[in-house]
């Protein structure tokens, strides 16, 4: 199995699904029913994006959210802007497209944004992957911005396994994920960047310190290799731990720390646990199966859960949580004994998840390709209460913990919130992200307890 293929047999399955909720929706409600662990649920943020394949958010809080038929589209204080930040030309035959997004640690400064997509055959130029680099201006790209970083090799035929995931690690490099583009034996071949993740300076160019410093361009950009189709990464804040996620053949999907540089994860002579002292194994895999939480086809998505302010209980800060394609779970790795130790954070979900991401409000987020919903998972039994629409002060439908924030609340605004007159509202602190305010009607007050 692939990720997530617009082949044959998503689409069956798919259908499948959307004919069971408008035919059966009892039947629906029952065996796609969501299961989350006690004060756990999910909201969603933002529907009717088409084939999404990535999510990320901008260091100011907005989420962009790519499609994979090119449009880069933006979700501002809870809302899907109409207009797509940009919109480039791809191939999105088969799992190209626009599948990688990524900020500049110095975005704020800045305003660049990263993007891997697939370039289409045109004239003498062969369909390819590319990295460039655009500028922030408002909601937009700046007009003729792109600064193209790295051109990636000329694909076959074959249309799956491209990755696509990048992320800055902690040093300020850029890393990236690239498929082998079906052909196992790129995996292995250190003269070209197909089933490899790449470490690349800013401007395209070869950093100091990754392991080959010297032969061809591509060798001097590997960072690891024997890596099959790398869809997503993630990078732990603060210790900078860095994990790859391997989207397997037959038998296992692979959870890989590639933290330090010049490791050979095994692809295709070994796949999961290998003896072979040359490849590194997995810190963490699971089989292949039709059914079953501990089960899956392809990992889809990984993020550690560090953020600045943890809105989940503290038991879960520095999980590391992934998903997978056909089962629709995520799971979550307890990574702080001798081995991880997984549990289910959540089942039944939407189908065909992908994206999966830590957001900078401490709260898991995710895609469903299946129902095109970019989904927030939160927890609502803190003294954290966070807007999820604009509306009243005193409607309790707007806020998360389901009540009126009180003096003993913290409330994170993302909205546009109404304090109406003669309704004095209470709460012991008001944090906001991008575009939240709070709105007052004549001689309303907002009262602070700290
Ligand atoms: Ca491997």
């Amino acid at each position: 199995m692939n990720r997530p293929q617009q082949g044959s047999h998503s689409l069956t399955r798919t259908a499948f699904c959307l004919q069971v909720v408008l035919v059966y929706t009892f039947m629906a409600t029952h065996v796609c029913a969501q299961s989350f662990p006690a004060n756990f649920t999910q909201v969603a943020v933002a529907t009717g994006l088409s084939a999404p394949t990535i999510a990320a958010f901008s260091p100011d809080g907005r989420i962009f959210v790519a499609q994979q038929s090119g449009q880069l589209r933006v979700v501002k204080n809870g809302s899907l802007l109409p207009t797509p930040f940009v919109e480039l030309t791809v191939d999105a035959s088969g799992e190209r497209g626009l599948l990688g997004i990524a900020f500049d640690p110095d975005f704020a400064t800045n305003q660049h944004v990263y993007l891997y997509y697939t370039v289409p055959t045109s004239g003498t130029v062969t369909v390819h992957n590319r990295i460039s680099r655009f500028t922030v201006s408002g909601d937009v790209a700046l007009s003729g911005s792109e600064l193209i970083l790295l051109e990636l090799d000329a694909l076959s035929g074959a249309t799956n396994h491209n990755g696509g995931s990048m992320v800055f690690g902690a040093d300020g490099k850029l890393y990236i994920g690239v498929g082998e583009n079906a052909n196992p034996a790129n995996s292995q071949y250190l003269d070209n960047y197909l089933g490899k993740v790449l470490r690349i300076n800013t401007d395209g160019s070869v950093p100091a310190g990754n392991p080959y410093t010297s032969g061809s361009e591509a060798r001097k950009r590997i960072w690891a290799y024997g890596l099959r189709n790398p869809y997503t990464l993630a990078v732990q804040p603060v210790t900078g731990r860095f994990f790859v996620n391997d989207v397997g053949q037959e038998t296992w999907e692979e959870i890989n720390d590639a933290s330090t540089g010049g490791l050979n994860f095994g692809w295709p002579t070994a796949e999961g646990t290998s003896s072979n002292p040359a490849f590194t194994n997995p810190v963490f895999k699971y089989p292949h199966a039709a059914t079953g939480n501990e089960n899956g086809c392809a990992i889809t998505g990984g993020s550690f859960y560090n953020p600045t302010e943890a809105t989940y209980p503290a038991s879960y800060v520095g999980r590391y949580f992934y998903q997978d394609f056909c089962n629709n779970w995520i799971n979550m790795l307890d990574l702080s004994g001798p081995s991880p130790v997984r549990s289910t954070l959540a089942s039944g979900l939407p189908g065909f998840s992908v994206g999966l991401t830590a957001g900078i409000d401490g709260n898991l987020y995710y895609l469903s390709r299946g129902t095109g919903t970019l989904y927030e998972i939160i927890y609502t039994a803190n003294n954290i209460c966070q807007s999820l629409k604009d509306g009243n002060w005193h409607d309790t439908s707007v806020w998360s913990c389901g009540r009126i924030p009180t003096s003993a609340d913290k409330t994170t605004v993302r909205h546009a919130v109404t304090v109406a007159t003669n309704q004095t509202g209470q709460t012991l602190r008001v944090s906001y992200q991008v575009g939240g305010r709070v709105l007052f009607a004549g001689g309303a007050q907002l009262r602070l307890g700290e």
